[in-house]
């Protein structure tokens, strides 16, 4: 099974960053590291239409894609080969009203992401996707509406996607999940509401994945898990909160996540992560706050425009010092 690399849209097993204007017009940046090796730019609809929900490989051929809904439901995948669009396929009309997607990932370990969805009644419901062709589903029955699901991995390193749950009161559960079964759950207790999850990945390189944790006060931890169980944490310190996380991903292809940040005045600064120690931070320059960046694994908990984040992340400010020259990738807002 070829290692899961979010938001590679070259296929070259490097995650790359996908940005959005106001006006709507997409770009995609393919990274080597801190290095922006290409940028494309798409027009797409701006406004309430051709909204992008989620990134994933749903055609199964290492390249990242874009799922979609505009404002009357209809949701498409777009199969993209890096920036070119190959073809633009309807799954159905899924209505905003009645439908909360909770999760886009790989829940049969066939290579080609999957959508967790979740209805009005608390029907919920996991599709297995080839491109834009519902293939099965699979109903892990109605769940109370006071959880949700935080964020999906592959919690234990069987290839499948499980997934993380948090309720209203704080409480929090891992379910490893086998197509669609819940094979076992774990819980991790209660996790004061201070605390939110701003990311995912596998952080320490051991096919499991980890979870980002930042406080209210700034302070951010990575937990290593082992099992749907915590097995370390690390501390990267207090983060001031101007700065956000933008995405996580492994940019530099070395098989340990990274974490990209994004300062309220436009910032942006890579960090190349070894099991939770920083190799090396780069700033990418400043990018005008009406480009944000579309975070990878934010599973469309959050729908509609406000899709786009607000993207969190961090340098030290001594750390973002540097020369740009961002005017290389045009920006055309
Ligand atoms: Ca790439
Ligand atoms: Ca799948
Ligand atoms: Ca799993
Ligand atoms: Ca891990």
């Amino acid at each position: 099974m070829t290692r899961r690399v979010p938001n590679d849209f070259n296929g070259d097993g490097m995650s790359d960053i996908i940005w959005r204007n106001d006006a709507g017009i997409v770009q995609i940046w393919d990274m080597n590291g801190a290095t922006i090796l290409h940028a494309t730019s798409l027009s797409m609809v701006p406004g309430n239409l051709n909204i992008i929900i989620e990134t994933g490989d749903y055609y199964g051929d290492g390249k990242a894609d874009l799922l979609l809904r505009d404002n009357v439901g209809d949701t498409r995948i777009w199969n993209m080969n890096d920036g070119t669009v190959v073809s633009n396929d309807l799954i159905a009309v899924i209505p905003a009203s009645d439908y909360e997607l909770l999760g886009s990932d790989d829940f049969n370990n066939d290579g080609k992401t999957d959508l967790l969805w979740r209805h009005d009644s608390g029907l919920t419901q996991i599709w297995n996707m080839n491109g834009g062709t519902i293939v099965s589903t699979r109903s892990l029955g109605p769940i109370p509406a006071n959880w949700k699901v935080e964020r999906t991995g592959d919690f234990n390193g069987d290839g499948m996607t499980d997934l993380l749950w948090r309720n209203d009161s704080g409480d929090t559960q891992i379910w490893n999940m086998n197509d669609g079964t819940i094979v076992s759950t774990r819980s991790l207790g209660v996790i004061p509401s201070s605390w939110t999850v701003e990311g995912t990945g596998d952080f320490n390189g051991d096919g499991m994945t980890d979870l980002l944790w930042r406080h209210d006060s700034g302070g951010t931890q990575i937990w290593n898990m082992t099992d749907g169980a915590i097995a370390s944490t690390r501390s990267l310190g207090v983060i001031p909160a101007t700065w956000k996380v933008a995405g996580t991903g492994d940019y530099n292809g070395d098989g340990m996540t990274d974490l990209l940040w994004r300062h309220d005045s436009g910032f942006v600064q890579m960090w190349e992560m070894n099991d939770g120690a920083i190799t090396q931070a780069t700033s990418l320059g400043v990018v005008p706050t009406n480009w944000q960046i579309v975070a990878p694994g934010s599973n469309g908990a959050v729908t509609g425009a406000s899709v786009y984040e607000v993207l969190t992340g961090t340098g030290q400010a001594d750390a973002v010092s540097g020369s740009v020259h961002i005017s290389d990738y045009q920006f055309l807002a």
